[in-house]
């Protein structure tokens, strides 16, 4: 695996989940994989799990860790070719990605959906930049249309909890007052779907998902009806996808906000979200501190997600390093 940024650079789902079930069981057995290597994160945007989980995965395998936050104190990048740099953007991302690659053996990216064009976002422009001209194995920690590491913790956490081999997922629209990305329920369908899955897909009219996310999944209007039956409830906001209102909001009906009422018409479910999650918005207090939340474990699960896919790039790209001279 060079980079990995989606479900299919982990080739075969099944043993990747082993490998995150071992490295559970024992999260020291490699702290000598990763001596002498140095992971950078780079953020432009917010994180509080990503980058804990993602620096403690590293420190499991002996790495350092270097964080660089784009926007507190680094330069102001410009990210469009062929741009008369006259504003206030000091320094051009095909200089600073080369750049941070002589620092470093690997490289996590957070870079979000910027919502001024579709064709940039799902295009992956960021991301697309830092396999290219980084010289080093990047992975994404939430790109613009994806979050496969919170995914790959989703599945995990699924595994542990499933109270059935096929468990009945259902990922459920709701209520934010900022636009977010499509990032992690694209990715969450995505890893569902791959997984095999049953998995209801429910949001208002105007919410419908890029299709080639949505893969196999039914899509269900009436969120009562996709509750019906479920094991799982995965609540997520996301801003419009389809034109012409990318990235708006379109509403803010709090009656798809997830209360006990709605809980009670599944089987039984457990709740899940990626977190950060606005209370009373997207999640109930009650259903969220109730006996069958789990987005406790499930944010646990992101420095196993991290450590495995950490393993996998150092093993596999073990000659690599930083140019000595
Ligand atoms: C981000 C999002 O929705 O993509 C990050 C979630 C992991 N959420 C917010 O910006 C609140
Ligand atoms: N779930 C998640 O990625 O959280 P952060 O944005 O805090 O990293």
């Amino acid at each position: 695996m060079r980079n990995f940024t989606n479900v299919h650079d982990l080739g075969n789902l099944r043993e990747a989940l082993q490998e995150a079930f071992a490295i559970k069981k024992n999260r020291f057995a490699s702290a000598d994989l990763g001596r002498n290597k140095t992971l950078l994160m780079v953020f432009f945007d917010s994180s509080l799990r990503t980058r804990l989980s993602t620096q403690k995965a590293a420190m499991n395998l002996g790495m350092h860790t270097m964080v660089l936050d784009v926007n507190q104190g680094a330069w102001k990048l410009e990210t469009e070719r062929g741009v008369v740099m006259n504003g206030d953007k000091s320094e051009h991302l095909l200089e600073a990605i080369p750049v941070m690659g002589c620092y470093c053996d690997l490289i996590g990216l957070r870079s979000f959906a910027r919502f001024e064009s579709k064709e940039e976002d799902y295009g992956e422009q960021v991301l697309m930049q830092f396999i290219r001209h980084s010289g080093r194995p990047v992975f994404s920690m939430e790109a613009a249309t994806r979050h496969p590491l919170q995914s790959f913790a989703d599945l995990i956490t699924i595994e542990e909890y499933k109270p059935t081999a096929c468990p009945k997922v259902v990922m459920t629209w709701a209520p934010h007052p900022k636009a977010l990305p499509q990032a992690v329920p694209n990715s969450f369908a995505e890893w569902i779907n791959a997984a095999g899955y049953e998995l209801v897909i429910t949001h208002p009219e105007g919410y419908e998902l890029d299709p080639a996310f949505v893969g196999k999944a039914r899509v269900e209007y009436d969120r009562n009806k996709a509750f019906e039956g479920a094991d799982f409830v995965y609540a997520k906001n996301w801003a419009a996808y389809g034109d012409p209102h990318y990235g708006k909001v379109l509403s803010m009906d709090r009656r798809w906000t997830v209360d006990a009422a709605a809980m009670a018409l599944t089987r039984n479910a457990y709740f899940m979200h990626c977190l950060p999650v606005r209370r009373n918005m997207i999640v109930s207090d009650e259903v969220i501190e109730s006996p069958r939340s789990i987005v406790i474990p499930e944010a646990a699960n992101r420095e196993i997600s991290a450590q495995t896919v950490l393993r996998r790039l150092l093993t596999a790209n073990a000659h690599e390093g930083p140019p000595q001279s």
